[in-house]
């Protein structure tokens, strides 16, 4: 049974569990509750493959990560921070110049919990919203790939509830074994954030889900690794060490579908939609209007774009700015000011706010800007094909319901209009049900010969860790 589990041996980690008795109680406890999760709401089917991946056992940037065949029920969800920098101080807000804090600070505890809770409830909804995609995988390449992804998500789900368990006491592990109840999209106890609740119905959602949302997680991490509570930031600092494969998945994903749906089109010289579904890829204008909707519902992931919320956790030194030891300013932020946009009179207009609560917005816009060089690049595929067509990232006032776009109808080109007027339109600027039956209707079965891949996506260029693409990523036993 779990007790017999040396947990020090058997989950890999640098935080001494073994030693803990405390936590390695809360951990044993905990555990079997999270098989049970796996095995409830893990990926579809998958319980006996023997699947080709990379498991986490150092923070040595040269050799973090091990390759092997594991089933994913024993993959080794392992607990790593990055290593200490010595004499760490909180870099911002009021608490700037102060020792990094190793333990929580009593009066940030409410909020930091909630931090934690909140990032630590998307890793499990994304697997939940993951979950049935296996029977419909275009390779065994791409179903190793959501493998990865998956079990890198329950491993981002132990590392917040190590924290919680290590620093909150009881609390703490109320809210661990809470992230194991809510259910992504159930109306009774949904995942908290809105991006969460949303189905991923088809592989092309798979990966604008893996583009834009896990880079959402890049961007949260990154002013999470800013923190002044010094456990927080080095969990992750490891994590987006792994995030980073997640968002290639992504981006290559849709720009191998992209690539595809522009070589059947210049081949068969057709442009018109219809026709290029009749091709058997996936149309330009169909994942213009993905995309559309995956940006949207995750730029509201990034909050309120005036928030008091936000500026406390940076006066606070719980949660910094992207990349905030690099920015050149004062890291206090008392005085200065910054850009936002809101709807005033029929048309969006900007004006400046207080920068301390802006920094949702601000961060947002750091995220827009790596996001369009990555819609840049598919347009490559496009542009090589010849063909007079170009994706576009819709305005950011766009189809918003968190912040200051909430509640009005505005057109992927920004201009605002009435709800008739943009529902009217909603079927060319966001997927239609009949849009959903045809990618589905594409991916009706699953493509697991080693070396070949569905019609709609083109290969990769290049396999895992070296091994070609006709490689046995996944047996199925
Ligand atoms: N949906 O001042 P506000 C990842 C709530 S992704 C529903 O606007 P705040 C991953 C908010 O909770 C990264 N509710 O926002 C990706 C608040 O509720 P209360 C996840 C929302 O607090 C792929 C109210 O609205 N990590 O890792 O400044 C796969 C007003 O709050 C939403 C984090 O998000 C929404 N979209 O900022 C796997 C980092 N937005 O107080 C993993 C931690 C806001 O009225 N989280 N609300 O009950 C945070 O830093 C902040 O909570 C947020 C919101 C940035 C999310």
């Amino acid at each position: 049974m779990t007790s017999t589990v040396d947990y020090g041996d058997r989950i890999p980690n640098n935080v001494d569990l073994g030693r803990d008795r405390v936590l390695q109680r809360a951990l044993e406890h905990w555990q079997p509750a999270y098989m049970g999760w796996w095995f409830d709401m893990g990926p579809t089917g998958s319980q006996a493959y023997d699947v080709y991946l990379r498991t986490a056992i150092s923070v040595d940037p040269e050799g973090w990560a091990n390759f092997g065949y594991v089933k994913m029920p024993d993959y080794r969800w392992g607990i790593f921070l990055a290593p200490p920098v010595a004499g760490r101080e909180v870099n911002f807000g009021a608490n700037k110049g102060r020792p990094a804090w190793q333990d929580v600070p009593g009066e940030y505890r409410s909020p930091l919990r909630r931090i934690i809770v909140t990032q630590g409830d998307t890793e499990p909804a994304s697997v939940e919203q993951q979950r049935m995609l296996g029977a419909s995988c275009p390779s065994l390449y791409d179903l190793r790939n959501i493998y990865q992804v998956n079990v890198e998500e329950g491993r981002h789900l132990w590392a917040m509830v190590y924290l919680l368990h290590r620093y909150f006491g009881r609390d703490g592990r109320e809210e661990a074994e809470a992230l194991l109840e809510r259910r992504s999209g159930d109306e009774d106890n949904p995942r908290i954030l809105g991006a969460f609740n949303e189905p991923t119905p088809d592989w092309l959602a798979f990966y604008m889900f893996t583009f834009f949302t896990d880079r959402d997680g890049k961007f949260q991490l990154s002013s999470l690794a800013e923190s002044g509570f010094d456990p927080l930031a080095r969990t992750c600092r490891f994590m987006l060490t792994e995030e980073a494969h997640h968002m290639f998945v992504g981006e290559t994903g849709v720009g191998r579908i992209v690539q595809r749906t522009a070589e059947a089109m210049a081949e068969a010289k057709v442009e018109n939609p219809d026709q290029v579904r009749d091709l058997g890829v996936i149309d330009l204008p169909t994942i213009q209007r993905y995309l559309n909707f995956h940006y949207s519902v995750t730029l509201d992931l990034f909050g309120s774009d005036v928030s008091s919320n936000a500026a406390t956790y940076f006066t606070s030194g719980l949660k910094g700015r992207f990349s905030e030891t690099k920015i050149d300013d004062d890291h206090v932020l008392d005085e200065a000011t910054y850009g936002v946009s809101e709807v005033v009179g029929g048309n969006v207009v900007n004006r400046y706010a207080p920068a301390l609560s802006a920094l949702n917005e601000r961060l947002r816009d750091d995220y827009i800007a790596e996001v369009q060089a990555g819609v840049d690049r598919w347009n490559r595929h496009i542009a090589r094909a010849g063909l007079p067509f170009s994706l576009k990232l819709p305005h950011k006032a766009f189809h918003r319901a968190i912040g200051n776009f909430a509640g009005h109808y505005v057109s992927p080109s920004g201009d605002v209009m009435s709800k008739e007027e943009w529902q009217a339109r909603r079927n060319r600027w966001l997927p239609t049900e009949k849009d959903y039956a045809f990618v589905q209707s594409l991916m009706a079965g699953r493509v697991v010969e080693p070396g070949k891949f569905a019609n709609w996506i083109a290969p990769p260029r290049t396999g895992i860790n070296a091994r070609p693409l006709d490689f046995e990523y996944v047996r199925f036993n």
